[in-house]
């Protein structure tokens, strides 16, 4: 028998057969039907997936780049303190100097590490990162040419040249110590280290440009390493060497220009006289003691280095830095020593020291009784025209460009004038030059110096101070011819105030 629920159940079963095969059926025809859509649906989905990872993919990657470059600046990957520094210069690199570069170089390696070849889709990233880079070191390194030219194209047209009073050699740039920890700054211009002022290593800043005041560091050669004090690089240098035989009287006449100056510093308002180095604290020190009539100047020890007397003269608004070379006589003579006398090469003005006693031909024109009084003051050198052509080849072999028409000034400095005044040999009223070509037999030797140099005077003059402590006027004189090139303001002060009244200057 069977039951209404056995009846059920067979009619159930094909209907939930029927039940579940339609919607199939139903299903594979509606993918039959829309089976074109039904891809681009699942293609579109495919799609919107990949790009979505891409997205997040490449933000993930941009995100680890620009933590990779963050980590490498903040924490100082690429640039870590000053470093090895080829110069070995104390100071920290500028970021231009390198870090710049090193930082993109050290994020590029990091990144790469981190994303492995994915790092690949970064390739746009480190274009433009460099490019950035690029543009930031093209402009500070042109920033410092520029600074570079400045500061040099201002010393060339305020004719500022740097020598060393010491070694005599041109300074390119002097070394300058740091104020702090001492270090020695060797190549301060702007640069791999700082444009505008750099880092020592003990972090107080140097200014790197004498226009911003690297002149007030402490000074050093660079050549050999002796103090400068007269801050190079600020004023215009002015060297001025004497030459002559030994005992001609170059050291009383180093002695006699510098109280000359000195004291017509003195008279001026706003000018100045300021010593630098043992030289010129000497002369300073010695004062008019040294040009007191009867007092003999001690002879220069020979083979004693030649130094500079260096000076700082101000006037009004404008300083010169003077450079006073006094050699031991004998150096001339003798060639082996003359690398010494490199400065010959830097000046362009020379004095010539000539001591009329020496000569024969003066001598002999002397009375008795006259030559009695000053054989005591007379030199050994007899001939001046065997320091005179000494000194011209030294000249010539120092000079930059040999050949040539020479330029230059020399002064003949005729020494001694005190002693001569009164005697046989006195000039009186006779123009220096005529009394130099007839008196004292110079003719020759001014005739060559004219050829040698583009202008050439005579000066007798005394190296001596008065009872009142004051220069001879003759010095005077001599200081004005001098410092002519050099202004005006410096020849008017050189001059003295009775001097130039008295037209002497001219
Ligand atoms: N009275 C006087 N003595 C001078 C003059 N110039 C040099 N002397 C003396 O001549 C000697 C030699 O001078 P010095 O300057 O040492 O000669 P140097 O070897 O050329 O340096 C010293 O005793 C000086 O005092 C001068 O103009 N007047
Ligand atoms: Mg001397
Ligand atoms: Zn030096
Ligand atoms: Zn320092």
């Amino acid at each position: 028998m069977s039951g209404p629920g056995e009846r059920d159940d067979g009619a159930a079963r094909p209907g939930a057969v029927l039940l579940g095969v339609v919607p199939l059926v139903a299903a594979g025809a509606v993918a039959v039907v829309f089976r074109w859509w039904v891809l681009a649906a699942a293609v579109s989905l495919l799609v919107g997936v990949g790009v979505l990872a891409a997205v997040a993919g490449l933000c993930v990657l941009t995100w680890l780049y620009l933590r990779e470059v963050h980590r490498t600046m903040a924490g100082g990957g690429g640039a870590a303190g000053p470093g090895p520094d080829v110069h070995g210069e104390p100071a920290h690199r500028g970021y231009h100097g390198g870090p710049a570069w090193w930082d993109l170089c050290s994020a590029v390696r990091r990144t790469w590490r981190a994303s492995a070849l994915w790092g690949v889709l970064l390739l746009p990233h480190v274009a433009a990162h460099a490019l950035v880079v690029g543009g930031y070191l093209a402009a500070a390194w042109s920033l410092a040419g520029a600074l570079r030219v400045v500061d040099t194209g201002l010393r060339v047209v305020r004719r500022i040249r740097m020598v060393c009073p010491e070694c005599y050699r041109r300074l390119p740039y002097p070394a300058y110590l740091c104020g702090r920890c001492g270090r020695r700054h060797d190549t301060v211009r702007p640069g791999a280290h700082g444009l505008l002022r750099r880092r020592c290593r003990c972090d107080r800043t140097l200014p790197t440009l004498i226009l911003l005041g690297a002149a007030d560091l402490e000074t050093l050669c660079p050549h050999c390493d002796r103090p400068l004090e007269h801050r190079p690089g600020e004023a215009r240098e002015f060297l001025l060497p004497l030459f002559g035989g030994t005992g001609a009287g170059k050291t009383r006449l180093a002695a006699g220009l510098h109280l000359a100056l000195a004291q017509a510093a003195r008279q001026g308002p706003d000018s100045y006289l300021e010593p630098f180095g043992e030289e010129a604290a000497r002369l300073s020190r010695e004062g008019a003691r040294a040009l007191a009539p009867g007092h003999r100047t001690r002879p220069t020890p020979p083979g004693r280095k030649v130094r500079a007397a260096t000076v700082r003269l101000g006037a009004g608004r404008r300083a010169l830095v003077l450079q006073l070379f006094d050699a031991a006589g004998e150096r001339f003579n003798r060639t082996a020593t003359t690398e010494e006398l490199e400065y010959l090469g830097e000046a362009s003005t020379f004095v010539l020291v000539v001591d009329p006693l020496g000569i024969p031909a003066v001598w002999r024109c002397l009375t008795a009784p006259e030559r009695d009084r000053l054989a005591g003051e007379r030199s050994h050198t007899r001939d001046p025209e065997l320091a005179y052509g000494a000194v011209r080849d030294e000249v010539e072999r120092h000079r930059r460009v040999p050949g040539g028409r020479p330029q230059g000034r020399l002064a003949v400095v005729v020494t001694r004038g005190d002693l001569v005044r009164g005697t046989s040999v006195d000039p009186g009223g006779t123009p220096a030059r005529e009394w130099a070509g007839q008196v004292l037999g110079l003719g020759n030797l001014l005739a060559r110096a004219e050829a040698d140099f583009g202008a050439v005077r005579v000066f007798p003059t005394s190296a001596v101070a008065g009872p009142d402590g004051l220069a001879d006027p003759s010095l005077h004189v001599l200081a004005a011819w001098l410092l002519r090139p050099q202004g005006r303001a410096f020849a008017d002060l050189a001059a003295g105030p009775a001097t130039a009244a008295a037209g002497g200057a001219r």
